[in-house]
């Protein structure tokens, strides 16, 4: 579209309509500014015109800057700020009318309207701290004078919207139009057209302003935004606007949007909202790909995955039916799912009637065959093969054509599960991670002959049961778990050399995760490591794992289920280290020979880190994930990586590839070929991921 049609100037006898018309969701990109300016310059000119409404078309009113605009110079960038002071001192009265979102810019660019007014639905937020910044064009400034200083606080520290009905409680919405927006919005215009003095936000004072609200704005984010800059430039920005002229609070804001911008963390949340995005994109595979209808899901195995993912599906409104081998197991598993619900419904975040309904759904068996009428079918039972080929091959007789197939395997070989079926390409890995009622990802196991239309159906179904779904290929432990597979055998090193276990994990802490290998390891249970080991060696005819960590779990220390593991717990759950897993680590070091040396923190860091970048490099390189912005977005999702520091590739673009490639060879590893080049070359995972056009 052209600049010019960006913003569209029509009239209604005595009033201009400028309509924004830049889809998806009328960002304010390089052209919207202009327009409006050029609507405003006509409406001052022109003494037939009595006050303007500004409108979005199509889905939405703005959804706030262009966020891809962030990384143009600042002469570059599309004026808002200009636009908004214009709005400001505008003689006219000038009108928001509202639908869909009104975002960060979008709601700024409101609140420098005279008035605001929304339909029933519209929602209304500055989600800026979501992305490393704050409101930069007045709503710092604005806000707090509309809605008070705590309420602009909450909205701006958690970045929620709300709804146009609170909208109007709490003064930040004149009016809901129920009917036509813009009819209502050019009646409402005409009402107030005359108005005089024109009412202007800039012009009011802050309530409800006290020296504790922000103390308190600032004891909370300690918890809720540890190590992130943004919110501490949003509590001293709502603070200004009680405490000094809108003009002095109006420059400061500048100021820190763009020291928030330039930010690493701003960078790294902006590479989040985009990966996300991407992630949902499959490389080759079309919009127009036709789904299937999942009305009815079957799952085998009632055992914790199980029945986490069942919660998923009737959590969703879709009737579940979970098969088990006996009773008691059947029983157990139907227990826990209840109890999970009722504890839900204890601490008021479900009602009874939910619990009931969701239960309702939900239908116990022993037989297979049961599973014949479901659309799609999952199998969670443990970790064997042939276990799970037996499975298939029954499912295979059972279920009806079509049926998507899938397999909960984090390592097993999704291709050789679906050789035993006759139907391959209905055979899936959907890979969910515990606790799967709570975990966001899931990883989507495209096998070699895996059918477009499964694919689709099941990143539909990931997006249907509130799951972040990212397809991968198979390989051993895809690719969450094979990158943390190596930075697990990264930690084990790194004590054997002379770490304590709390400086391993205290790195990864001081990264921003909230828990470091070792925690994580103690929750998920010692002797799930120590059976994989053993398994692992088995195959590849190595003796017997005898680590430090397999001698742990021989001590019967199996972690957080039997009260300690390497660490020791108390009720809170909070790990404190052991004098005898100490003492096994000195006995273990000194029959090895190691002499232990300090260790500083900066190379725990790395190492760990990098480690997963390595890997994340070799996995990118074999395909296995189709961009470095996907792996990021398994480890947000799966495994806590603070969404500020962007994934593990993006920290890597951070820190630069060189540094990484030259650090990596500095403790004795050798980097991935994909790695290396990259280096050479210069570029970053960022770069090459645009390149692909990914
Ligand atoms: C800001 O305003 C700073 C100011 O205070 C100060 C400035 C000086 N920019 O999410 P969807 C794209 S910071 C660019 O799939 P939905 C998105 O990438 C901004 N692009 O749709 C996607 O592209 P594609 C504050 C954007 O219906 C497509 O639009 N505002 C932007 O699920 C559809 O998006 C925000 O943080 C943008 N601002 O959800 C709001 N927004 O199709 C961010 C979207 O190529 N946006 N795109 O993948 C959202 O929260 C959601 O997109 C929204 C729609 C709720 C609007």
């Amino acid at each position: 579209m052209s600049t010019e049609n960006i913003v569209a100037q029509s009239r209604q006898d005595d009033v201009l309509i400028l309509t924004i018309q830049n889809p998806p969701v009328n960002a304010f990109s390089p052209g919207v500014p202009e327009g409006l300016k050029a609507g405003l310059d006509a409406a001052a000119a022109d003494d037939t015109v009595r006050a303007v409404v500004i409108i979005g078309g199509g889905r939405t009113f703005v959804a706030g800057a262009d966020i891809k605009t962030f990384n143009l110079p600042r002469e570059q960038a599309p004026d808002l700020r200009g636009t908004i002071e214009k709005l400001d001192a505008f003689p006219k009265p000038t009108v928001a009318a509202i639908h869909g979102t009104a975002l960060g810019g979008g709601l700024e660019l409101a609140m420098g309207c005279t008035y605001r007014l929304a339909t029933p639905d519209a929602q209304l937020g500055l989600p800026e701290v979501k992305l490393g910044v704050l409101p930069g064009a007045g709503g710092t400034q604005r806000l707090p004078r509309v809605v008070g200083a705590q309420k602009a606080l909450d909205m701006m520290l958690s970045g929620n919207p709300i709804k146009a009905a609170e909208g109007i409680e709490v003064g930040l919405i004149d009016r809901l139009i129920d009917g036509d927006l813009l009819s209502g919005a050019v009646a409402f215009a005409r009402e107030v057209a005359d108005a005089r003095p024109l009412p202007r936000i800039s012009e009011r004072g802050v309530d409800g302003a006290t020296p504790e609200v922000f103390a308190a704005a600032r004891q909370g984010i300690k918890k809720s935004h540890r190590g992130q800059l943004s919110p501490e430039l949003i509590i001293d920005l709502a603070e200004m606007a009680a405490s000094v002229p809108f003009a002095d609070g109006w420059t400061a804001e500048a100021t820190k949007f763009m020291q928030a911008k330039d930010s690493p963390q701003s960078r790294a949340l902006r590479h989040v909202f985009f990966a996300e995005r991407e992630a949902a994109k499959i490389p080759g595979l079309g919009k127009d790909t036709p789904t299937l209808d999942i009305r009815r899901a079957g799952i085998i195995g009632a055992g914790t995955m199980g029945g986490g993912i069942a919660m998923n599906f009737l959590n969703a409104g879709i009737p579940v039916t979970i098969v088990e081998t006996t009773q008691e197991a059947l029983d157990r598993g139907l227990g826990v799912i209840r109890r999970n619900y009722e504890n839900t419904a204890k601490k008021g975040r479900m009602s009874q009637d939910d619990v009931e309904t969701r239960m309702g759904l939900l239908t116990p068996s022993l037989d297979m065959g049961s599973l014949a009428d479901a659309d799609i079918i999952i199998e969670a039972v443990f970790e064997n093969m042939d276990v799970k080929k037996d499975i298939f091959t029954r499912l295979d007789a059972i279920a009806k054509p079509g049926a998507i197939l899938a397999t909960n395997t984090s390592t097993l070989d999704v291709n050789e599960i679906a050789a035993v079926t006759r139907r391959p390409e209905s055979v899936i890995g959907l890979h969910f991670f515990s606790p799967a009622n709570v975990m966001k990802l899931l990883e989507i196991v495209r096998a070699d002959r895996t059918s477009d239309t499964v694919l689709a159906t099941s990143m539909a179904l990931a997006r249907k049961i509130k799951k972040v779904g990212v397809v991968v290929g198979v390989c051993d432990g895809f690719v969450g778990n094979r990158m943390v597979h190596r930075y697990g055998e990264e930690a084990r090193q790194l004590v054997e050399e002379g770490a304590r276990p709390e400086d391993v994990d205290a790195a990864m802490n001081a990264l921003g995760l909230p828990m470091g290998p070792f925690q994580m390891s103690d929750m998920a249970g010692l002797d799930i490591g120590h059976a994989i080991r053993v398994h692992r060696a088995k195959v590849s005819g190595e003796p017997e794992p005898d680590g430090w960590l397999d001698r742990i779990v021989k001590t019967g220390r199996k972690g957080q289920k039997t009260q300690g593991g390497i660490y020791d717990y108390d009720e809170s759950r909070k790990p404190r280290p052991n004098a005898d897993v100490q003492a096994l680590i000195d006995t273990y070091r000194a029959e090895k020979g190691v002499t232990p040396r300090d260790i500083s923190a900066e190379e725990l860091t790395k190492r760990l880190a990098y480690t997963l970048v390595n890997e994340g490099a070799q996995i990118l390189d074999e395909g296995i994930a189709a961009r470095a912005g996907d792996i990021d977005v398994i480890y947000l999702y799966g495994y806590g990586f603070p969404a500020y520091r962007g994934g593990p590739m993006q920290y890597a673009d951070e820190m630069g590839l060189q540094g990484v490639v030259a650090d990596l060879e500095r403790y004795g590893q050798t980097p991935a070929p994909l790695l290396k080049r990259l280096a050479d070359e210069g570029g970053s995972f960022a770069g090459l991921d645009a390149s692909r056009g990914r």
